[in-house]
């Protein structure tokens, strides 16, 4: 291009001295004109396009999308961990739910995909076994978005394990980092009896095509950041909506069934945001699915344009949503559907708040009832698993429900057998009617296994709760979320009392401390809760709660307390 350059210019100077230059010089002249316009038409295209600096987590994608890990997985097994490239180990290996744990190094999580916490007694049982066999590192846990991480896993048996899995129909695959995450629906559904819609079938169809049947799908695997999704099909809301990426409420329009449609609630350590309706509704049918996927194509493709993949605090769903504002979103989500979408309809379905189905409760199919068990802050054991399994098939017909409470459901209970399976001594352990305080506990995993963690959770809120359930007459359930960090995988604002781990200076020292959140509600008027405390040492914590709950929730001293 210089060299034309040069060329030109001599040309154009000999152009004024000689005529009969006149014809090479129009042709030179032509040429150089084109190439330079081709070359400013590219420099105009690069000027025009964002100037986008990918963060490190891009970056690191760009190079090897996380999914890539799924064919080097029997590699890494040869290999051992410690010679793993870093980034492959702490990152890719996320997208097929598989977690390394820097507080217990080689003893890795793995998390599943389990949509709308359904399963068989047959799986629960090979998931027991999967843990029994790393003795004491060897549980799981039940987790807020109605899922199961195992812990304890060693690399070297993961490709078996995954064989396994798949045998069972299980997989883990995108459970983790820039992926779809489990699929959140009514805990009760298809055995509640009044409820509107089953949306155990919405939900395992979105599945199928999110992950293509558990084989892993590149067009999902690159979102700009995680990505929540959840449906409710009864007037009791039992998902939290409000705090999901994409989220489906009931309402009839014109009498026919279907959702109207919430969009990019999420809570991180930055910001906290309620979903905003988008005037939509889709009936009950494979729109539902067709608009998840629109959704999702919207929100990957205008990733990088619109500026979600520069900074991890600022990539989701919400975000988009505030750059474009909501009648734009719609507009370019309607084009992707392909079709007109229907407005919203003019209210819900939701009636009534969240229930925590504990207990004995009446099922939609003659002769069974539906038991929720109390499962302390989710924990199980390898033992308590097979338990869990052995009364599915001996009371039920094979299935187990979990809830998002990390608790426990059993549907199909046949009448004439409920006397003897709430005679079972796994329900001394798991409660169906625990004390209010225990009963509606939530806790994230804390700093026994993550590494992000301020403080210890699990074990500090079952103690806290036991002691003031020991020492309170409360009449009402309270809700009390521990999560470890401002991450709030615990849910601490849509709690009636959330605590948010943190750190503070106390007698000269750093100690565990929280941040006390109140006000969360949940249900059809559902609010997240705001801070009323910061930095509250943990040790000072008892007298505080006892008196909050005496305060605002009404509870009493019993006597001798
Ligand atoms: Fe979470 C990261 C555990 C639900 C917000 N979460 C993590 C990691 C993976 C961090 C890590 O690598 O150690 C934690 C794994 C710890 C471990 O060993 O168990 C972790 N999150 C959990 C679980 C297990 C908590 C629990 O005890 O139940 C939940 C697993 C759900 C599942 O089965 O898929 C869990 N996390 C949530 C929720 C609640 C929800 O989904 O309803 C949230 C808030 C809602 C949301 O996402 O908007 C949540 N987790 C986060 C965040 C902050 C996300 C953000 O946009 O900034 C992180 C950190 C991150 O992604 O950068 C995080
Ligand atoms: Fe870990 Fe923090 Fe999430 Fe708890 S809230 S699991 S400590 S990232």
């Amino acid at each position: 291009m210089r060299f034309l350059h040069i060329i030109y210019a001599i040309i154009a100077k000999s152009e004024v001295l000689c005529i009969f230059n006149y014809k090479l010089s129009l042709i030179l002249n032509l040429i150089y004109k084109s190439l330079l316009t081709s070359v400013i038409d590219k420099i105009m295209v690069v000027a025009s396009e964002p100037k986008v600096k990918l963060n490190k987590i891009e970056k690191a994608k760009a190079d090897k999308d996380g999914l890539a890990v799924k064919d080097e997985l029997e590699y890494f097994a040869k290999i051992g961990w410690e010679a793993m490239d870093k980034t492959d180990l702490e990152m890719r290996l996320k997208w097929l739910g598989v977690f390394f744990r820097p507080v217990t190094p080689g003893k890795f999580m793995l998390r599943l995909r389990i949509a709308n916490g359904t399963l068989n007694s047959a799986q629960m049982r090979v998931l027991a076994e999967i843990v029994q066999r790393y003795g004491d590192d060897g549980s799981a846990d039940i987790t807020t978005r109605q899922d199961i991480q195992l812990r304890g896993i060693r690399l070297e048996d993961l490709p078996d394990i995954l064989v396994q899995m798949k045998a069972i129909g299980m997989t883990s695959i995108h459970s983790g980092m820039d992926n779809v995450r489990n699929l959140t629906g009514s805990p009760h559904a298809g055995i509640e009896p009044d409820e509107l819609s089953d949306t155990r079938e919405w939900l395992q169809n979105c599945e199928g095509v999110v992950t293509n049947q558990g084989e892993g799908n590149y067009a999902f695997s690159n979102l700009p950041r995680k990505f929540n999704i959840a449906m409710e099909g009864d007037e009791i809301i039992s998902i939290h909506a409000e705090i999901n990426d994409l989220a489906f409420v009931p309402a009839d329009r014109d009498d026919v069934l279907g959702f109207n449609v919430l969009v990019g609630g999420y809570s991180s350590a930055q910001r906290q945001v309620e979903a905003v309706p988008i005037n939509v509704w889709v009936p009950a049918n494979d729109d539902v699915i067709k608009l998840s996927i629109a959704i999702l194509t919207v929100y990957t493709q205008n990733g990088l344009t619109e500026g979600l993949r520069e900074n991890r605090q600022r990539a989701r769903l919400m975000w988009l949503v505030d750059t474009w504002g909501v009648e734009r979103f719609r507009a370019e989500v309607q084009e992707e559907f392909g079709q007109t979408l229907a407005t919203a309809a003019l209210k819900d379905e939701i009636t009534q708040d969240k229930k925590d189905y504990l207990g004995v409760h009446p099922q939609k199919q003659q002769g069974y009832k539906f038991v929720g068990l109390h499962v302390p802050v989710g924990r199980l054991s390898a033992d308590q698993m097979f338990e869990v399994a052995r009364l599915a098939e001996v009371y039920g017909q094979g299935e187990i429900r979990l809830t998002l409470e990390q608790n426990l459901l059993y549907p199909y209970i046949s009448e004439d057998k409920l006397e003897a399976f709430l005679a079972e001594p796994l329900l001394e352990v798991f409660s169906i009617n625990p004390a209010p305080l225990t009963r509606s506990l939530v806790s994230c995993t804390g700093n026994n296994y993550c590494n992000f963690a301020l403080i210890e959770t699990k074990q500090r809120a079952l103690k806290l709760a036991r002691e003031l359930d020991e020492e309170l007459e409360i009449s009402d359930r309270v809700r009390i979320h521990w999560t470890g960090c401002p991450n709030s995988c615990g849910q601490p604002q849509v709690a009636d009392i959330g605590f948010i781990g943190t750190k503070a200076r106390k007698d000269g020292k750093t100690v565990e401390a929280v941040d006390i959140y109140t006000g969360g509600k949940v249900g059809h008027e559902a609010e997240l809760g705001s801070r009323i405390e910061k930095g509250v040492a943990c040790d000072d914590l008892k007298p505080i709660i006892r008196d909050l709950l005496i305060q605002k929730f009404g509870a009493r001293p019993k006597q001798n307390h």
